[in-house]
């Protein structure tokens, strides 16, 4: 990311607008992505397993929250139910019908759901390896889509087994050689031990450091944006990604600076800088709801904690956000409308003078969110 926003400030400075104007186009893509990739998700596996409680907790919500999947309930639809993502409305979690219901065909199953709308499966299960768990994994591969193998409920074996004086460790290893061996025919499938009632625990990071592996960039940021904040190495993967947008968003705003309208540079910088940190900061979880959410679920008071940094308070206030951009990118603004008065060689300075200082002010604004949320991680001790 780093050389590519060097070679586009290489390209700025010296081959003037028509360039500019390709590159341009370019980066515009880049941030658009962030706003508009869907990702779509499929959750399968037999009923009962924990399907919908695996999608209520990679909604960052729990099972009583309006808008959560219902969980404990007898399945019997065939028709997949999408819920989107609270926050990050591009992001869909499908809960599909369970294979155990009644009205489950085997050999239909896969066209019924329309599995072609699915970026990649997530097939769940629990206790034991069930038949129709690997049936589903064949079927999943015929169609040439990808899955993930996630055995949920692992805190209730680690904690029956430990009753029985078997450590942790042991039961772990025991219950994924069970699913690696029954998945052995077909290659080495990525098995993941998760507990939906705690993010924290086992194979939940590897689960999504596999995902971001194997999904092509544009899904990969939305997936990672997406998730709740429920470790600090999570919450590095959100700053990472808004990090590395930074320059895009910025080289944008730099390029209405080349606009023969005094003023225009300044009023499109502000509205990209509130769209952009609004996202962070619903990403990185400050929200009220999520901090509510947050402070019952660890018996905390982090909501007054997080209202003393004034960025935050700002974001809540959309407009005074934008008040208080337009008065930091003044300054900067002043300039620009000067260097239009040379031709071509001005209206580059004058781009990559909006784009330093665009880039300087977001580069802070996410660092300072970055921080808040860091200390809301510390007070409710989650590692
Ligand atoms: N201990 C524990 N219970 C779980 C877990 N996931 C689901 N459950 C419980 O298992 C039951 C069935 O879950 P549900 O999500 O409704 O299963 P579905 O039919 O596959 O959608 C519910 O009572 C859940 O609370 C988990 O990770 N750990
Ligand atoms: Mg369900």
């Amino acid at each position: 990311m780093a050389d590519q926003q060097d070679d586009l400030r290489a390209l700025l400075i010296d081959s003037g607008e028509p360039t500019w104007e390709r590159d341009n186009a370019k980066t515009r893509e880049e941030v658009d992505r962030l706003d508009n990739v869907t990702l779509n998700i499929a959750v399968t596996g037999e009923s009962g397993v924990g399907k919908s409680s695996f999608v209520n907790a990679i909604r960052g919500l729990k099972d009583t929250d309006e808008g959560a999947a219902p969980t404990g309930e007898v399945e019997n639809s065939m028709v997949p139910t999408m819920y989107p993502h609270p926050t990050m409305p591009n992001v869909n979690l499908w809960d599909l019908p369970g294979i155990g219901s009644s009205m489950f065909k085997a050999e239909t199953y896969m066209k019924d759901v329309k599995y072609q709308n699915y970026d990649f499966f997530i097939i769940v299960s629990a206790l034991r390896f069930k038949d129709t768990d690997m049936m589903l994994a064949n079927e999943i591969k015929k169609k040439k889509k990808d899955f993930y193998f996630v055995r949920t409920k692992t805190d209730r074996d680690v904690t029956q087994e430990e009753r029985k004086g078997v450590r942790e460790e042991a039961t772990l290893q025991k219950i994924r050689n069970n699913c690696l061996d029954n998945l052995r025919t077909l290659g080495p499938p990525p098995v993941f031990l998760i507990t939906s009632h705690n993010l924290e625990r086992f194979d939940f990071q590897e689960l999504v450091n596999t995902l971001e592996r194997d999904l092509p960039d544009n899904k990969r940021d939305a997936l990672v944006l997406s998730l709740p904040v429920y470790s600090k190495e999570c919450l590095k993967q959100k700053y990472n990604t808004f990090k590395n947008a930074v320059w895009a968003v910025a080289i944008t705003s730099g390029a209405i600076a080349t606009a023969p309208v005094p003023g225009l540079s300044l009023a499109c910088d502000v509205a990209m800088i509130v769209s952009f940190l609004t996202k962070c900061y619903y990403s990185f979880g400050l929200d009220d709801k999520t901090l509510e959410r947050l402070s019952e679920r660890v018996n905390k008071p982090i909501l007054a904690m997080v209202r003393e940094s004034s960025l935050v308070m700002a974001i809540t206030d959309k407009s005074s956000l934008a008040t208080k951009f337009a008065m930091r990118l003044g300054v900067a603004g002043v300039v620009e409308s000067l260097c239009r008065f040379v031709p071509v060689v001005g209206s580059v300075a004058a781009a990559v003078l909006s784009f330093s200082t665009t880039q300087y002010v977001l580069l802070e604004e996410v660092e300072e969110l970055y921080s808040v949320a860091k200390r809301v991680l510390e007070m409710a001790e989650l590692n």
